[in-house]
């Protein structure tokens, strides 16, 4: 059992106050974060697998077998990944048992085209073709133009290897208005040394991205491995969308006993933080969120940086304009206590700093501060190919030490608008 401290009781009752202000920004959250519907189809061996392996990374392949959803469709989804996957059965079989199939997948689709819900609808179909077999069958085109009557379709064209694309061009007269992407998914090996790279991934997420319906698009942009800058692009425009629910975070932490208020504030940048890594599509977990002692280091490394800016100019009027003192002092203690350091002399400069960036709402700061980690997400994205088989805690540690590196960059600049904004007497909005 894991001992529970005065402090774990502390930050439970400022959870708790917040709660239901956290619960309305979820919701609001959750609103525009709905999960793609996903459905894969085409032959046995075309590459279905090694394409979703390649895009979502490998957890959603390796899931084992799906759930049915009916006789022809199957259902794969993961907590921790934002879209639900289908998989199509039966286009193989014999004339017979393919009618059947092919009854049993559109009314499905049919059915869930009816529903006023979104989230039921089938959203868009990646529809498989082996681009080496250059053979499109009769029936698969029967089988494509029913489907789009009820959904988006992208006609794949997978394990591309030729440079003409004289297949796609003969599809695309067969199948005038679908859009048709030509794949590989994965790097292929030819005799000798000869290696083909991986291309067309990126413009099949630009071409599903258009499809989709606008509530689902954040979460399959965070979902999809492919494009980090649209991630960036995606986590950019929330911040500034919820900057505003922040701020009601902020205030609402305002009204809080001394100590607690500090961590009030303390959680709105931690729930930032939280936003930002979900439609970035780096997993988190609800303790994450409860102060666990995993996301500590990444809070410290958001003020820390700011004890280097003892004596500095921003910091000291701050303090002043605050009242410095006792409070400050209290504040201080109590804060650092909670982030794992003694509080000790030393700590005492963290007075200013956590006046910066734990006084009144700070709009131009607050948007620096997620914008700088926003970058430190990307690179993350870009350098942890394999981030999937890392824990939280690994996860954590990397972002918290390069988040600590980054505010050290940033530092001064982020003086400076709070200190504009202490002139301008603004700090308000
Ligand atoms: N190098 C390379 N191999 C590929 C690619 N796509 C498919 N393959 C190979 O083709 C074979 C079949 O691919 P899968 O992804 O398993 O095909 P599937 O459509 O999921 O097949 P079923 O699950 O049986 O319907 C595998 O051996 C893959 O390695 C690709 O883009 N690059
Ligand atoms: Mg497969």
């Amino acid at each position: 059992m894991v001992e529970r401290n005065h402090d774990d009781d502390v930050l439970d009752n400022v959870f708790s106050w917040m709660e239901e202000e956290v619960k309305k920004l979820n919701e609001e959250f959750n609103k525009d974060f709905l999960k793609p519907n996903i459905v894969l189809s085409g032959k046995t061996g075309v590459g279905k697998s090694t394409l979703v392996n390649a895009v979502f990374g490998k957890h959603l392949a390796e899931a084992g077998e799906g759930k049915p959803v009916s006789q022809a469709l199957e259902e794969y989804n993961l907590p921790e990944v934002s879209v639900n996957l289908f998989d199509t059965k039966g286009i193989e079989l014999d004339p017979k048992e393919r009618e059947i199939s092919r009854k049993s997948i559109i009314d499905e689709i049919e059915k869930r085209a009816s529903s006023p819900n979104v989230e039921e609808h089938m959203h868009v179909m990646w529809y498989c073709i082996s681009n080496e077999s250059r053979r499109i069958e009769d029936v698969e085109i029967e089988w494509i133009k029913e489907f789009s009557k009820y959904m988006n379709v992208i006609v794949v064209l997978t394990q591309t290897l030729d440079p003409e694309d004289n297949f796609k061009i003969k599809i695309e007269k067969e199948l005038p208005g679908l859009s048709v992407c030509r794949i590989l998914a994965e790097e292929r090996a030819l005799y000798g040394n000869l290696k083909i790279p991986a291309f067309g991934l990126e413009n099949l997420i630009v071409e599903t991205v258009n499809l989709l319906p606008t509530a689902t698009k954040r979460a399959f942009t965070a979902a999809q491995k492919i494009r980090v800058e649209e991630k960036i692009e995606s986590a950019k425009k929330l911040v500034e969308e919820r900057l505003k629910s922040y701020k009601n975070l902020a205030h609402l932490a305002d009204s809080f006993p001394l100590g607690a208020d500090v961590l009030g504030k303390g959680i709105v940048y931690l729930y930032i933080a939280k936003d930002i890594m979900t439609v970035m599509g780096i997993p988190v977990t609800k303790n994450f969120f409860k102060f666990s002692k995993d996301a500590r280091p990444l809070l410290r490394s958001i003020v820390f940086p700011f004890v280097a800016a003892e004596g500095s100019k921003a910091a000291g009027k701050i303090a002043a304009k605050r009242g410095g003192g006792e409070a400050g002092k209290k504040a201080t203690a109590f804060v650092a206590n909670l982030l794992g350091k003694t509080a000790g002399k030393g700590n005492l400069v963290l007075a200013p700093a956590i006046g910066l960036i734990f006084g009144t709402f700070n709009r131009k700061v607050t948007e620096k501060i997620a914008l700088a980690f926003i970058e430190v997400c990307a690179d993350f994205l870009r350098n942890e190919l394999d981030y999937e088989s890392l824990s939280e805690k690994e996860i954590l540690d990397t972002l918290s030490k390069n988040m600590g590196a980054k505010m050290n960059e940033v530092q001064e600049d982020i003086e400076r608008l709070s200190e504009e904004d202490i002139e301008l007497g603004e700090n308000t909005n």
